[in-house]
């Protein structure tokens, strides 16, 4: 049995999330982000996405934050304006911090459908300018073991003994664990993280051992506590991500794919991105295969 809580952690809140339509012609399942949550200090969304081609993500700027796409089923190609290109395939992980500037486009392989989640995890004031860089881990690469009925993928943080090997400059885990029928889990989050639990196939007892089961779709936002219990009382696997971070208490202004701490901040930004300044410069000459700007 893994160690034990002394406080866990019980279910606070709980959505549902519908299908959407978002970029052109995708389809998301957005969680955080949507008017009834528009912030969970430091995620800014949480997308389960869907996307057939032709539809997809193109051309399209970030500044002020981090994209961390993990795919599900299938694989998406990215592009950037640095000429930055690459396909994130089933079970794969990028790890992309846009700081001052990243213009790029993210579309589905040609063939069948393409799934997986999409986090924006925001940067402390501090860090809403640094450099862009991105941290890439193929499937093969991410830490992942299995201990009394519980598979976990560790994208980021540690779990069962194993750690990511992702920088993250805003303090934050990320974990992608598969629960067998009857086993139960007891993570530690760091008591001070905001963290929540969004459920990917099955279903799964969250929090308190008596309270309802949640299936596929729902978000559950978890209240204070040093950890997650979660049981599997059905008779199928449960998958479930468990995020956390380290809330940042600052100011958040946004304006679409632009995440500062001011509307000053905001104003600057849409004249960098259309006057090609403060990071933005090599979109001035670059368009993607796609072409065809996003929209925001
Ligand atoms: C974006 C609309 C968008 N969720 N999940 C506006 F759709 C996007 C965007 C995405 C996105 C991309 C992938 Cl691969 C997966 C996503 C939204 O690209 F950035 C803005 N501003
Ligand atoms: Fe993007």
């Amino acid at each position: 049995m893994p160690e034990k809580l002394n406080d866990p952690r019980s279910v606070v809140r709980k959505f549902l999330a519908r299908p959407q339509h978002e970029g052109v012609g995708a389809i998301v399942r957005r969680s955080i982000g949507r008017f009834e949550l528009r912030y969970f200090d430091p995620f800014l969304v949480l997308d389960e996405f869907s996307v057939t081609a032709p539809a997809g993500f193109p051309d399209h700027p970030h500044r002020g934050f981090e994209t961390v796409t993990y795919m599900l089923q299938g694989s998406v190609t990215h592009e950037d304006f640095e000429g930055h290109k690459g396909t994130i395939g089933a079970g794969d992980l990028q790890w992309m911090t846009a700081g001052r500037g990243i213009v790029h486009s993210e579309m589905p392989a040609p063939q069948g459908t393409q799934k997986g989640l999409q986090l924006w995890v925001n940067l402390s004031s501090k860090h809403k300018m640094i450099e862009p860089r991105y941290q890439e881990l193929s499937s093969k690469d991410i830490a992942e073991t299995t201990k009394d009925g519980i598979k976990v993928r560790v994208i980021a943080g540690e779990a069962l003994g194993i750690k990511s090997p992702i920088y993250t400059r805003t303090p934050t885990m990320y974990l992608d664990f598969t629960m067998e029928p009857e086993s139960h889990l007891r993570q530690p989050i760091p008591k001070s993280w905001n963290a929540f639990v969004y459920v990917l196939e099955g279903e799964g007892i969250f929090g308190r051992s008596k309270s309802s089961s949640v299936n596929a779709h729902h978000l559950l936002l978890l209240g204070a506590g040093d950890g997650l219990e979660a049981w599997n009382k059905s008779s199928k696997l449960l998958r479930f991500i468990l995020v956390g971070g380290e809330p940042l208490g600052e100011p958040v202004v946004q304006f679409g794919p632009f995440v500062m701490n001011t509307q000053e901040e905001i104003d600057q930004t849409i004249d960098d991105f259309e006057n090609y300044t403060n990071g933005f410069e090599k979109a001035r000459h670059w368009r993607s295969e796609f072409g065809l700007s996003l929209d925001f």
